[in-house]
């Protein structure tokens, strides 16, 4: 019993160093839950010119805020590319691969 709590206690930790302590330094803000900004860029990018604009972003996560898009779009030219959308998968271990 005391070693499986104390092996929950190290993966819980190690959980808390890999998870968002590497996303602290990628976003400037908070993001609610990086876990829901789950999807394939293609799909956000209706317009397929390999850019994810506001307005697609939008569409695709009605929930999410401005917020949100200004911390993934790091270089702050009102467009999310498929590199920053890589690295905020990356900060956040959401790539399946
Ligand atoms: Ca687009
Ligand atoms: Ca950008």
């Amino acid at each position: 019993m005391q070693r499986a709590a104390r092996w929950f206690m190290a993966l819980l930790g190690l959980t808390l160093m890999l998870g968002c302590g590497g996303g602290m330094r990628h976003h400037p803000g908070e993001l609610p839950d990086p876990g829901s900004y789950k999807a394939r860029f293609p799909d956000m990018d209706t317009n397929g010119d390999r850019l994810v604009q506001w307005d697609e972003f939008k569409a695709y996560f009605p929930e999410t805020t401005p917020e949100v898009f200004a911390a993934l779009d790091m270089n702050q030219d009102r467009a999310v590319d498929p590199d920053e959308w890589r690295a905020f998968e990356e900060a956040h271990g959401l790539r399946d691969n």
